[in-house]
């Protein structure tokens, strides 16, 4: 979607998404329902992430609207657009975020697959939403992490997918880079997804309810992303935990799961 008209028309589109009131542009009403939305231009041309809208001259970081899965399912995300100057840095579509504790994540398995919480402040993009965008283009994965005494890490990876539920929405990764928090997440490469009601892990267990949190579980985690919100120090695997920075009895302050397009830069680095 190129030039004014498609500006325009993703604008009016995120604008009634946010208020939820119908508007009304030209001769072409736009509404927000549960049946399918109404937008102007082709398919191809509804931004899959937040690159997408960052080429249609979006650079503020901010809760966007994407189209990972088509035209009639539009998901808010957070979009993190980077600094003005640096044009050329990732923009990160942020797929899963922990912040303060005010959003539940001890869900069952359709509440997995489809999403929950609210973009502005914590949430799950969804298995089925992580999936197909994860298959539009090559995408790098990197999680940023903080502690309650100011510490902050990260980790990426090079490639990041997520297979479609058939077969489990197995978790595929390669590349690692350490910024701090060390490979806690590799446990987890090559894993099915696994909710308190849908046991697809390696352990005799049942891991998400055991540490109650759904994961890529295996046997059972070395970071529990998912886990309780339990403010620092806490018992032993149910917080949100990434072992390789800060141990099983420590539950972060924050942690984002962002995808971002493998630069050209990457591909030769
Ligand atoms: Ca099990």
């Amino acid at each position: 979607m190129n030039g004014p008209l498609g500006l325009l028309v993703l604008l009016v589109v995120n604008l009634v998404l946010v208020s939820g009131t119908p508007v009304v542009v030209g001769d072409t009403p736009v509404v927000l329902s549960d049946t399918p939305v109404v937008v102007s231009g082709t398919p191809e041309s509804l931004p899959v992430d937040c690159s997408d809208l960052y080429s249609n001259g979006f650079g503020n970081s901010g809760v966007y609207t994407i189209f990972p899965a088509g035209p009639t399912s539009p998901v808010q995300v957070f979009c993190e657009m980077g600094s003005m100057d640096a044009p050329d840095s990732n923009k990160w579509t942020v797929i899963q975020r922990r912040t303060d504790g005010t959003i539940n994540f001890y869900r069952g398995w359709e509440q997995y697959k489809t999403g929950f919480g609210q973009a502005p402040s914590e949430y799950w993009l969804g298995l089925e939403n992580i999936h197909l965008l994860s298959g539009k283009k090559s995408y790098k994965l990197r999680v940023d992490m903080e502690d309650f005494d100011g510490g902050k890490v990260f980790v990426e990876y090079s490639s990041f997918n997520v297979a479609p539920e058939k077969d489990g929405y197995r978790l595929t990764l390669s590349g690692f880079k350490d910024g701090g928090a060390g490979n806690s997440l590799d446990h987890h490469n090559g894993q099915k997804f696994s909710t308190f009601d849908k046991d697809q892990d390696s352990d005799a267990t049942n891991c998400a309810k055991t540490y109650l949190g759904g994961w890529w579980h295996n046997k059972c985690h070395l970071c529990n992303p998912n886990g309780e919100y339990l403010w620092g120090e806490s018992p032993y695997g149910i917080g949100v935990n990434w072992s390789s920075w800060k141990g099983y009895t420590y539950s972060l302050k924050a942690i984002a799961f962002k995808l971002s397009p493998q630069l050209e830069l990457d591909a030769i680095g």
